[in-house]
């Protein structure tokens, strides 16, 4: 872990994984080329990519079934339970349509509706998430949608994990294309033979992933674009540094290019976390994953106190914070740039990825300085609802007639005006 005891964050600019011109042109072909081939495309690509002659582009019921029955009792468990308390987290985010009667009795107001249709993006790759279903699925569900599609690439077996499916079927999606890739989000966006449109795609994925939705953003609306893993943590001497060690490393066996920082106010609390890292990547299954995202991005920021510590935090407003300090609460109003905060040390980053209901599909890259995680918002969109009366007409008119008339559009004033009683000048 590289140290940096002078407040100097220039680490962060480094941070944004550029995409290479190639990776760019290449998923621009891919996605003209699914466009204009559609499935025939798909099947192309899933055959050069992941090496699987796709018999069918959709999952049927039986794969469904056969999937789920192959995952132990205990993780079907977890799942439902996950899937229960991540439902009634965003139960709470519903949008509420609302009117309200104003002066003259003009009605003014919002209409909420869920999209119609939308896709979501499960990662295939090193590790399978059956928990990115869950996360990425039922804020739309909640939100009404009343089409939610999956896609996912097939394994080396030829299918779609069967975690992935069984977390799918636990919450009723029945509609899943085995497609991955830069083609899996050109077919969301352009439709295919097989695959009719959605509205809009959501989840994470890799870089050819994240390039594909940046491309067809503007054709179809995307969630956001979702970087590598990060998780900051803010801790004491008061802390247990076996614990932070491991929460650190959590989010690092995610990807090479995650990135873990502890900021502390104790020098020693620091080697000790450092130590133990050592430690601990000793017998962790994925520690070449993690010690490559600990030696390229891992950071111990040492802070003078808690105002420079949380001075830190809102610098590098990391995708998930954990308050590790004696008192978290006094520390929570100074945090203005975090995706999600866990307060207390029993508080372990898993605990949000899999269980405790809030999203775990957060803002990276310092985005969550102006992003929130997906929830049931991501999902509707709101209509304004207008209705003068008669009333209302008569004592604004001439105010919106003289407005419309100084932005030289005759025809707005006009349409107004006619309107109006005694006071029309044009026909
Ligand atoms: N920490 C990841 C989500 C995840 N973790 C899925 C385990 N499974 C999002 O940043
Ligand atoms: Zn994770």
């Amino acid at each position: 872990m590289e140290w940096i005891k002078d407040g100097n964050f220039d680490f962060l600019k480094k941070r944004k994984v550029e995409a290479k011109e190639e990776a760019q042109k290449s998923v621009a072909a891919i996605i003209e080329t699914v466009k204009a081939n559609g499935d025939k495309a798909l099947k192309a690509y899933t055959k050069q990519f992941d090496r699987i002659d796709l018999e069918s582009i959709r999952v049927t019921e039986a794969d469904m079934s056969e999937a789920a029955a192959r995952v132990p009792e205990p993780v079907l468990a977890a799942i439902k339970q996950s899937a229960q308390n991540i439902r009634a987290f965003h139960e709470k985010q519903i949008p509420q349509s609302w009117t309200e009667t104003v002066e003259h009795g003009v009605v003014l107001g919002q209409k909420v509706t869920p999209l119609d249709s939308v896709g979501v993006y499960v990662p295939g790759g090193t590790a399978c998430y059956p928990s990115s279903v869950l996360m990425g699925a039922i804020p739309a569900l909640v939100a009404g949608v009343n089409r939610v599609v999956l896609v996912s690439p097939p394994q080396k077996n030829g299918l779609i994990a069967d975690g992935v499916l069984a977390a799918a079927r636990e919450i009723g999606i029945r509609e899943i294309y085995q497609v991955g890739g830069a083609q899996a989000i050109a077919a969301l966006a352009y439709g295919t033979e097989t695959i009719l449109p959605v509205d809009k795609i959501a989840g994470p994925g890799n870089l050819y992933v994240m390039l594909a939705k940046k491309h067809v953003f503007g054709d179809v609306a995307i969630d956001s674009l979702a970087g590598p893993s990060e998780i900051a943590v803010v801790a004491d001497e008061t802390a247990n540094a076996a614990w932070i060690a491991a929460d650190l490393l959590s989010q690092a066996e995610h990807d090479r290019l995650s990135m873990p920082v502890l900021v502390t106010t104790s020098q020693t609390f620091g080697e000790q976390v450092e130590q133990e890292i050592e430690k601990q990547l000793a017998d962790l299954p994925r520690a070449d994953i993690a010690s490559a995202s600990v030696q390229s991005a891992g950071k111990i920021v040492l802070a003078a106190n808690s105002n420079e510590a949380a001075e830190a935090i809102n610098q590098i407003a990391p995708e998930h914070l954990e308050l590790a300090t004696k008192d978290p609460y006094a520390l929570l109003p100074l945090i203005r740039h975090a995706g999600a905060i866990f307060l207390g040390k029993y508080s372990s980053e898993p605990v949000g990825d899999y269980f405790a209901g809030p999203n775990h599909i957060i803002p990276t890259n310092g985005s969550a300085r102006y992003a929130s995680p997906l929830g049931v918002e991501s999902f509707v969109k709101r209509s304004s609802i207008i209705e003068y009366s008669d009333a209302a007409l008569q004592a604004n008119g001439q105010a919106i007639a003289a407005f419309a008339r100084f932005e030289g559009l005759e025809g707005h004033a006009r349409a107004v005006e006619k309107r109006m009683k005694g006071a029309v000048i044009h026909g």
